[in-house]
């Protein structure tokens, strides 16, 4: 049994989008359900990224959304997250494959590049003729990027990387890896140290020693690829500097896009979840030819989720108002990106346990979505590292 998805809008919140933004929440949802829902329990199953939806989302102007110019879709932030919360209704891999190719890739070229930088790659990642990847978890160095060890060497009019990435979402199909790594230079090589601060590089992956691995056997984010890098003595012309970087601020600023788009994401798993949940409740029958809708405790399960998502929405509603007036703060999207997969993961479980023993098959999107957060909850800071980024925050202290 399948369901037709039905919107969830418990608060009215239609009524608060603009006319663009409805329009832009409905060119996505009707990609969604044309393109992804009908292959996506395939993809999962199979360990497949559906690399064949890549065109048509830059036709549809998916990549760099919130950028202007070099053929980006100039949206509003809360446009881009509207389109993020419609691909992740579908999968979390597919969101993740566009977080990372905007938020991660474009974004920064666009922030910190230069003139030619940009011209050179902007337009080709936004059509999605060329694709990204963000290097800056090491195997070594997660939740504390800062401890990285990956060095670029300056010598003459070029750069040599040398170091390991780790879990790098579209690493091996990627054409540029965007690779933050520790600056040394000639002469504090000689003294056998590094300035150590942390900056950007373009590296071209077809470049000589630089090498991508595909990580298989995970459990999570199955229509996703995720990879490790290698770079050995990996040449790049000092032109490949993002200008702009410096410290680690800079990938930082990065992943502020990035949670951004997830915190809508993340309503987007849990209304599928949510929608399935409700629909097979008032049909599935239990004791005396009663539909378990109608029991009290299934009923409590319902209202938990459609209030949780409900508070979600307006969370993440206003944050993007706040992104769209200059006025978000990181510490913003920290909790809009901690609360709202908590909370997807949250209402994930509980619909499943509503659909019983068909909540564990692929019939229904259920599963593949739970098993999908439990990364969600993971990558771009952990729910316990956005913990102490906000008690930081409102204490002063920093507990890392
Ligand atoms: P700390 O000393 O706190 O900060 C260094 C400098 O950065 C500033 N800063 C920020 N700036 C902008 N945005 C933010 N979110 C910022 N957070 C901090 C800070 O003010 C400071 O500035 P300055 O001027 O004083 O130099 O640095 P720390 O080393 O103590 O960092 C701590 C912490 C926990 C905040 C940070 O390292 C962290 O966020 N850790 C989590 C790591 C993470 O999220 N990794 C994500 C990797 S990418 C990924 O997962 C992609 S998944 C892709 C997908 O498929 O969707
Ligand atoms: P660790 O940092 O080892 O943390 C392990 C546990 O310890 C966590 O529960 C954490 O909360 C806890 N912990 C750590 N420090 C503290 C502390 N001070 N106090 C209390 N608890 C603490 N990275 C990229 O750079 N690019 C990508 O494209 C990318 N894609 C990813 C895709 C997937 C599918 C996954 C799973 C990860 C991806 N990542 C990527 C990596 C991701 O950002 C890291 O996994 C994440 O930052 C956590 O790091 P870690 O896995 O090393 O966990």
């Amino acid at each position: 049994m399948s369901f037709k998805f039905q919107n969830v809008d418990f608060l009215h919140l239609d009524s608060s989008f603009s006319e663009d933004e409805l329009l832009v929440r409905r060119t996505a949802r009707e990609f969604v359900e044309d393109n992804l829902i009908p292959i996506i329990e395939d993809c999962f199953r199979e360990g497949r990224f559906p690399r064949e939806l890549v065109p048509m989302m830059g036709e549809l102007g998916f990549y760099g959304a919130s950028l202007e110019g070099y053929g980006c879709a100039g949206m509003s932030n809360v446009e881009y997250g509207l389109v993020m919360q419609e691909l992740e209704r579908g999968d979390s891999g597919l969101r993740s494959f566009v977080s990372v190719q905007s938020a991660l890739v474009m974004y920064p070229i666009y922030t910190f590049g230069s003139d030619e930088q940009k011209s050179a790659w902007l337009p080709a990642l936004a059509s999605g003729e060329k694709l990204g990847c963000f290097g800056l978890t090491e195997p070594g160095f997660g939740s504390n990027p800062g401890g990285m060890t990956t060095t670029a060497r300056k010598s003459a009019d070029e750069y040599i990387l040398n170091g390991e990435k780790m879990w790098i979402t579209s690493g091996s199909i990627a054409d540029v890896a965007i690779i933050w790594a520790k600056v040394a230079n000639e002469d504090n090589n000689k003294e056998g140290s590094a300035d150590n601060t942390v900056r950007g590089f373009l590296v071209e992956t077809d470049r000589p020693g630089f090498s991508a691995h595909e990580i298989h056997g995970k459990w999570s984010l199955r229509a996703s690829i995720t990879s490790g890098l290698t770079l050995q003595e990996v040449h790049i012309p000092a032109a490949n500097l993002l200008p702009g970087t410096s410290g680690l601020k800079s990938p930082l600023m990065c992943l502020n896009q990035a949670r951004y788009g997830i915190s809508w994401g993340a309503i987007g798993a849990a209304m599928s979840c949510y929608d399935t949940a409700l629909q097979y409740a008032k049909v599935r029958k239990q004791f005396h030819e009663q539909p378990i809708a109608s029991h009290q405790l299934i009923q409590e399960k319902l209202v938990w989720m459609v209030s949780e998502i409900s508070k979600a929405q307006l969370l993440s509603l206003h944050v993007g108002r706040l992104k769209d007036s200059g006025r978000a703060g990181h510490e913003h999207i920290s909790l809009a990106k901690r609360n709202n997969v908590w909370m997807a993961l949250e209402t994930a479980r509980m619909a499943r346990d509503i659909l019983g023993a068909n909540g564990i098959s692929d019939d229904y999107p259920i599963m593949r979505h739970m098993m999908n957060l439990e990364s969600v909850k993971t990558y771009e800071g952990t729910h316990d590292i956005h913990a102490l980024i906000l008690g930081q925050h409102i204490t002063g202290i920093a507990a890392y």
